[in-house]
């Protein structure tokens, strides 16, 4: 298989293989930065304008809403119209479907997926406004896609940090290692969806590795690593792109449809 111009260095595979991730800084240079985070504020305007196709709906006292083909959560304060989560937001601006096909992300995705051809699983915008966004609870994605995709395994993660992340502004944190036992048992003290979080006697916390990294930075994780992160409690922005990828031609987790990724139109 081709490795394509951005796909893996001989550390960032190892690094994959037995830490569960690895972060590539400043792969975005400023001006498209700009352009990726202007696009990303005008698909929250989008999803804070658009009429919901039904009522919202809550989850463990937190909102939900599906309106303009996505799924959006909002904050958690009570009242808050905060838009925190948009899943997917690629369908939402021009700028951001071509993101998909950035060999940036495609190339290294085809190396974990290990295929030539790749596809989009799912898309999220994550928002964590100044002095209230919230927190990530400690979870893999696995246990939540493993229900609708036999090799959960092969849908890798790429974090694209729209602002400086750090410990204040609630910088993404992974468990280094935890991606080697496969779907970790989940919380039967959180809630309605504590399922799909991990129980803490499953991981050592004692292996948590803060990713502050510049924006523009991309971050490669696996659906079975461990991951999450605290509030942002600073004045600063802290919002990010977390696409995912799967082999060949697949429809997505939230769309019956199929978006192959990085094939010339
Ligand atoms: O944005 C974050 O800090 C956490 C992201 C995350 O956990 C997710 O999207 O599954």
């Amino acid at each position: 298989m081709g490795q394509g111009e951005f796909g893996l260095t001989p550390e960032e595979r190892r690094a994959y293989d037995a830490d569960g991730f690895f972060a590539r800084e400043r792969t975005f240079g400023a001006d498209e930065l700009e352009a990726l985070r202007e696009a990303a504020e005008r698909v929250v305007a989008i999803a804070e304008s658009s009429a919901p196709t039904s009522e919202d709906y809550w989850h463990d006292g937190n909102r939900y809403r599906e309106a303009a083909g996505s799924t959006i959560q909002f904050e958690h304060s009570p009242g808050s119209e905060t838009v925190r989560v948009i899943e997917p937001f690629h369908h939402l601006d021009p700028a951001l479907d071509r993101l998909i096909d950035d060999p940036r992300l495609v190339d290294p995705a085809r190396a974990l997926v290990g295929d030539e051809r790749v596809s989009l699983f799912t898309d999220k915008l994550n928002l964590k406004r100044p002095r209230e966004g919230s927190q990530f609870r400690w979870h893999q994605d696995s246990p939540y896609w493993t229900h609708f995709y036999r090799e959960v395994h092969r849908l890798p993660n790429v974090m694209v940090t729209l602002d400086d992340a750090s410990e204040a502004n609630g910088c993404f944190r992974v468990i280094r290692g935890s991606h080697t036992r496969g779907c970790l048992p989940g919380r039967h003290d959180a809630g309605e969806l504590g399922p799909l979080f991990t129980d803490p006697a499953g991981f050592d916390i004692d292996d948590q590795v803060l990713i502050e990294v510049p924006a523009g930075s991309t971050i490669f994780f696996s659906p079975h690593t461990v991951h999450g992160s605290q509030p942002n409690t600073s004045d600063s922005l802290r919002r990010a792109f977390v696409v995912t990828y799967q082999p060949g031609a697949a429809r997505m987790f939230k769309v019956d449809a199929k978006r192959e990724a990085g094939i010339a139109s």
